[in-house]
């Protein structure tokens, strides 16, 4: 018998999305548990070696990381998500770690500190999107026809823009159509959608407006109007 999973996790956390669309798109019954990240709990730490959210427990057994946790449920429930062609299984690999890299750009985006280097840090993700528009085929998805593990990693990646469009035009994907086209399939997909709570806009939209950062000023700045919008 399987044994039962639990998902750790925080409301906003961009690694545990990984996760639970992962788990959505095998059609797995799950819990989620919630942890407070400013406050962690005594159990918390005990099963997430680098006080860190996602932990999977199957069972009584942690796992941390969010790409382990996939890599493990791609193991042990069908339907495979990544290719079974090594090459290419090594390929898609690659490109999980690239939507980490790109996850560090979009921190760094929403904690510049003030204008000039919210510019540069919107610039660097401007860049990275031009590295994938290269890489990417006809879509849908990232790797054609089917949803891969890739696509679970830049759901999440691109639900942050949600935002920052609500704020300003930062022109993001003007000159990446192909990613803009699979940011709106990613959008669209059940599993995508089901990873977050309903509240998630504007607990994210909270969370910005609390960085002290540029981004935060440029929040404070906009009517409350414009945001509900
Ligand atoms: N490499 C980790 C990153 C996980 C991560 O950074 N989680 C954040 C929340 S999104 C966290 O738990 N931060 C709390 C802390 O660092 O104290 C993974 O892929 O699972």
């Amino acid at each position: 018998m399987t044994p039962a999973l639990t998902l750790v996790s925080h409301a906003l956390c961009p690694y545990v999305q990984r996760a639970a669309i992962v788990l959505a798109e095998k059609r797995v019954a799950f819990t989620r548990c919630d942890v407070d990240l400013a406050h962690k709990p005594d159990w918390f730490l005990a099963v997430s070696p680098l006080g860190k959210t996602p932990v999977l427990l199957v069972g009584d057994t942690p796992i941390f990381e969010s790409a382990v946790i996939c890599e493990y449920l791609d193991d042990t429930l069908a339907p495979r998500l990544h290719p079974a062609e090594p090459l290419r299984r090594a390929r898609h690999r690659a490109w999980m770690e690239f939507g980490s890299a790109v996850l560090n750009g979009i921190a760094a985006f929403y904690a510049a500190p003030d204008p000039a280097a919210l510019r540069s840090r919107r610039d660097e993700l401007v860049q990275r999107f031009a590295t994938l528009e290269a890489a990417l085929g006809d879509g849908p998805w990232f790797d054609g026809t089917c949803f891969s593990m890739v696509d679970a990693v830049f759901g999440p990646v691109f639900r942050y823009f949600d935002a920052f469009e609500r704020i300003d035009d930062f022109g993001f994907f003007d000159a990446a159509p192909k990613v803009g086209a699979w940011r709106a399939q990613l959008a669209a997909r059940a599993s995508v959608r089901g990873a977050v709570a309903t509240d998630y806009d504007e607990r994210l939209l909270q969370f910005l407006r609390r960085r002290g950062s540029a981004l935060s000023a440029r929040i404070a700045a906009l009517e409350p109007r414009t945001l509900s919008a």
